[in-house]
């Protein structure tokens, strides 16, 4: 039987800086998305990468003194270099200055021409390179000294010069329709508006090439153009599944893609542009865009010149990967602006992680090395409140959380799962088989063995947010690598009564906070 496919991108990240936290919370939530559907069994495409050309990363090599290809590859790998650190598993990462990559651009540069959307004309207005975007001078505000702002807070500067221009204005009712078909397109459903209306309020053509600096993709036929970095970064989605071979295999598996996940400083480019130029080249739209929002450090703009970015290489240092993953995901609602702090997350990883399942895992097993010989306890007959804890975990559970993961509501997915750990932290303590020990001994190896079973769909569930944490558990709990999927957290697979089990060890640490380590 042939499995599902699902496609999901990050941005492709500009190499004009380091990564930091805004970069790692988009790769970090495809991630959790991507290993979800691996182990709930669909063939996954993950796809990740860096966009290296355009008139920003051109600029940085100058002012790094260095030839910008140079620049790229040592820029670039930065951002190669933090995945394994975050525990990425995407299955291709993408450079833009790969000759792949140029055959695509100028494949689909092609077809959008033969479709009579590329003309040659002269570019007069406005345009920020930080953006790498053109505006319209009613999007404008003054600056000081008479410098144009850009919506995003971005300077902007006059430019004048021939240029290719992709016949927009022509897509505003083809995109119309579009969205109206495909109500799901633009999520979340707040951002679909924003996009909307300006549709709505007329599109103008697009420039897509520049002349006045050479750090681009050649258009085709007229090389003293380079295409414009968003015409070339667009394509990077369709250049990694094989375009322009479009009858290559895994164009025909994973296109249209299910997911691109973007933050929302990049939504118009892939809501209106990117569809139009797809359309325009007989190629369907992706299934989604998703925006996620912005983060802001301790109350601030996260920026170069206050020098306040947080460093993914740091929080994992400072917490551990897993903790970094959770936090960055359970704090904030997926899609709305968050505000990072040292505090919240330390509050966040003692609470949820290490008094939460961390404790129920640590205090279950110990009981069970203790108590039970270290084998996995004999399950007797179940009272009501032994079953309502094992069908919240075995058969509800997954269910839930694969509505919310599959609207992109990472923050609720994980809210389904700590119902669980609350449910069974409560009924460790209702049922106290530190007790039974004395009274119960048959009662109190029920007890334990249905928490340990608890555990085990647990374990397996939290597996694509905390994978380290979550592979120790079930260590602990002697699974077999190949019985960690979704499909086994059915109770066919459930835990043997009598086996053996290695000694536990604690999973997920406290971490001090800094009143304590003050006060120590
Ligand atoms: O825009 N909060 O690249 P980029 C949340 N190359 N997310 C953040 C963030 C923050 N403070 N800062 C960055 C580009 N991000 C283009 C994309 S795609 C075809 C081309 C994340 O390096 C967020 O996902 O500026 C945002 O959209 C992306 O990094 C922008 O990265």
């Amino acid at each position: 039987m042939t499995r599902p496919s699902f496609y999901i991108t990050t941005p492709i990240y500009y190499v004009n800086d380091a990564p930091h936290i805004g970069h790692v919370y988009t790769t970090v939530a495809c991630d959790v998305l991507a290993r979800f559907k691996r182990l709930d069994g669909f063939d996954v495409f993950f796809l990740t990468g860096t966009d290296e050309h355009g008139q920003k990363v051109h600029k940085a090599a100058l002012v790094a003194g260095t030839d910008p290809q140079a620049f790229t590859d040592k820029v670039s790998q930065n951002f190669r270099d933090i995945l394994p650190i975050m525990n990425i598993t995407n299955n291709d990462f993408i450079r833009t200055t790969e000759p792949r990559h140029k055959a695509a651009c100028a494949a689909l540069w092609e077809k959008m021409k033969e479709n009579g959307d590329i003309y040659l004309d002269k570019y007069a207005g406005w345009y920020a390179v930080r953006d790498e975007a053109f505006y319209g001078e009613d999007e404008l505000t003054d600056g000081p000294g008479g410098v144009k702002i850009a919506p995003s807070g971005a300077e902007c500067a006059w430019v004048e010069e021939e240029s290719y221009f992709f016949r927009l204005s022509a897509w505003g009712d083809r995109l119309l329709e579009f969205y109206d078909k495909h109500p799901d397109f633009i999520q979340p459903e707040s951002r679909r508006n924003e996009v909307l209306s300006f549709v709505k309020s007329g599109l103008r053509d697009l420039s897509v090439s520049r002349t006045n600096f050479p750090w681009g993709v050649p258009v085709p036929g007229d090389e003293k153009h380079v295409m414009y970095v968003w015409v070339d970064a667009l394509t990077n989605y369709i250049t990694a599944l094989g375009y322009p071979d479009e009858r290559s295999e895994n164009f025909r598996k994973f296109w249209p893609a299910d997911f691109h996940v973007v933050g929302k400083d990049i939504l118009r480019f892939h809501a209106v542009y990117w569809p139009a130029f797809l359309m325009s080249a007989g190629l369907k739209p992706p299934k989604c865009v998703f925006a996620h929002g912005w983060w802001t450090i301790e109350g601030q703009k996260m920026s170069k010149s206050l020098g306040n970015a947080i460093s993914p290489h740091d929080l994992v240092a400072r917490y551990g990967v897993d903790a970094t993953r959770y936090a960055l995901l359970r704090e904030v609602p997926f899609g709305n602006d968050g505000d990072f702090s040292h505090g919240n997350v330390t509050n966040r990883i003692n609470a949820d992680l290490a008094n939460g399942l961390g404790n129920l895992a640590q205090r279950t097993l110990a009981q069970i090395a203790k108590n039970c010989g270290g084998k996995v306890p004999a399950c007797g007959p179940l009272s009501e409140a032994d079953r309502a804890l094992l069908d919240h975990a075995r058969i509800r559970m997954l269910p839930a959380v694969r509505i919310e993961l599959d609207a992109v509501r990472i923050h609720k997915a994980l809210e389904k799962i700590w119902d669980v750990i609350n449910a069974a932290n409560a009924y460790i303590d209702a049922q106290a088989p530190w007790t039974l020990r004395k009274t119960d001994l048959a009662r109190m190896e029920t007890v334990l063995y249905v928490l340990a079973e608890t555990i085990r769909c647990l374990a397996l569930i939290v597996q694509p947010v905390i994978p380290e944490g979550a592979g120790k558990i079930l260590d602990q709990l002697g699974r077999a690598q190949d019985r960690r999927t979704f499909a086994q957290i059915d109770a066919a697979y459930a835990l043997e009564s009598g086996t053996l089990l290695p000694a536990p060890q604690g999973v997920f640490p406290r971490i001090e906070t800094d009143e304590k380590k003050a006060a120590g």
